[in-house]
């Protein structure tokens, strides 16, 4: 089918260095479209279907993107676009070409493409990194192929999916944890995916009960929720061998309590970063060969690849159990952000060490573990909320003299937004209104869920905000 939604494609006119976005929710359709863009040498850019217009709009102008692929209910997002071709899928929409006309097309006609896999980009996902505005990370077919044989492949493989193993798709495809992790990893190992559009508690559950799902690779507010329902004692989970938790760290309570109600699981975390092409580390305890692991590490160095510590003011390697800014180099990585060589060579160093911008140790038993974060990015519910955009609107109001954003601890979601802001002069601003001002232009995720208003924003003489100090008044 993704040759011939390929040739279908190719007929629109992507080709080789072609950008694709796909805006598309959980389905069948994401992966076909991945694939097919895949195969002839294009790239994939992704989003979020519940991006507001103009976040989309600034994401196809600077990946480039020519084709949008995305469900009728968001056609109105993107038909505005100049020079972007729009593919409906479902039963397609006005002044769209037709994802089911594609998926029809003859595969005949499908040119050999020569991709050359250690350069040309195949994913384009979108993430702040360490610091500023989201930026395209390039995902080479190399590195994503290396980074999935680093999980699934090889004879004591870390992440050990099997080909009768039913895995579930919960988390969205857009993300690169899914994309990566679930979707490519799963399809390598030839398992099943069953594929789920949207969370919530009960369907899931239904669902594993259902399809036997055997792998469960979630993110913290899922396994909060699923800890906090009663539904989980109403069906048979009996099922499900493995629960994985990643994107944002997951608490020893927790993991205990979501132990006791699965028993039969194991349970454990995967680290990943978008630049990391994803995955640094992955449990152990998933491997073909488990060894035991501890609650609350993050995992084990995926193989073929270095991790090491550093001192973050002197960049000396330190030590086991000491923490220090994690850094990760191997075939894997990002080949870099597109079009923006100085952020390029901030986050990847002239040895090819890529600086997460987290702090964390590696135990004496090779184990990893995250204790905070140096870098800028805010994790609500795993979705990356970067700062610098924020700031950038809100000092864009007439009323707003100066202003910084920090994440703010929350039980439910790990993270939400708080703002810090100077009114300007005479200026009599009050906090719903600028928490409206933001909503209306970003997506659920990103919204501010409160505003402390100061007299300056405490900054190093650099000018650099200093967040440390922010973050330490919203914790006294
Ligand atoms: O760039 P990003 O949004 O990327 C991710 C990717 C997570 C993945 C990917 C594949 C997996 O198999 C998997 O298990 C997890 O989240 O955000 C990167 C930042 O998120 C934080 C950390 O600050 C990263 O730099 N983060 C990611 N995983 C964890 C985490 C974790 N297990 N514990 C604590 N923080």
């Amino acid at each position: 089918m993704s040759r011939r939604v390929a040739a279908g494609m190719r007929s629109l006119g992507v080709c080789q260095g072609s950008t694709v976005m796909l805006l598309l929710p959980n389905s069948v359709e994401f992966a076909l479209a991945f694939l097919a863009s895949s195969r002839l040498g294009a790239v994939t850019t992704t989003a979020n279907p519940l991006h507001t217009p103009p976040e989309i709009e600034k994401q196809v102008a600077a990946s480039g993107a020519t084709v949008v692929v995305t469900e009728p209910a968001f056609v109105a997002k993107v038909s505005g676009l100049a020079g972007v071709t729009v593919i409906a899928t479902g039963d397609g929409a006005e002044g769209c070409a037709s994802f089911a006309d594609l998926a029809a097309t003859d595969d005949w006609e499908l040119p050999e493409v020569a991709i050359d896999v250690a350069n040309d980009a195949v994913a384009l996902p979108y993430s702040s990194g360490t610091t500023g505005l989201p930026k395209g990370v390039m995902l080479s077919h190399r590195g994503l192929v290396t980074s999935v044989a680093q999980l699934v492949d090889g004879e004591n493989p870390n992440l050990h999916f099997r080909e009768d193993d039913v895995v579930l798709c919960v988390l969205p495809m857009f993300h690169v944890y899914s994309l990566h992790s679930i979707l490519l990893c799963g399809m390598r190992a030839g398992a099943a995916i069953v594929v789920m559009k949207r969370f919530e508690t009960v369907k899931m559950l239904q669902l594993v009960e259902r399809h036997g799902i055997t792998i469960a690779p979630l993110v913290p507010p899922i396994v909060v929720e699923m800890a906090k329902s009663d539904a989980l004692d109403r069906h048979d989970l009996s099922s499900v061998r493995m629960v994985i938790s990643g994107a944002a760290p997951m608490g020893k309570e927790l993991q205990d309590i979501i132990h006791a109600k699965l028993p039969r699981a194991v349970l454990g975390q995967g680290y990943g970063m978008t630049e990391a092409g994803p995955v640094l580390s992955m449990c152990m305890a998933f491997a073909k060969e488990p060894t035991p692991v501890k609650s609350g590490a993050c995992g084990t160095v995926v193989r073929n690849a270095e991790l090491k510590i550093v001192d973050p003011d002197t960049g000396m390697s330190l030590t086991r159990n000491q923490p220090g800014g994690i850094c990760i180099r191997g075939r894997q990585i990002m080949k870099g952000y597109l079009n923006n060589p100085e952020a390029t060579e901030k986050t990847i160093d002239k040895d090819g060490w890529l600086h997460t911008g987290d702090i964390g140790f590696v135990d004496d038993d090779d184990e990893i573990f995250i204790v905070d974060r140096l870098k800028e990015l805010i994790k609500y519910k795993g979705f990356q909320v970067a700062p610098a955009e924020l700031e950038a609107m809100l000092i864009a109001h007439a009323g707003i003299a100066d202003a910084a954003v920090v994440p703010m601890k929350d039980n439910s979601c790990g993270e939400i937004p708080v703002a810090f802001v100077v009114p300007s002069d005479g200026a009599n601003i009050a906090e719903d209104e600028i928490k409206q001002y933001v909503a209306k232009q970003v997506v659920f995720y990103k919204r501010l869920h409160k505003i402390f208003f100061v007299n300056a924003i405490p900054k190093a003489p650099s000018g650099k905000i200093l967040r440390k100090d922010l973050r330490a008044k919203l914790a006294a």
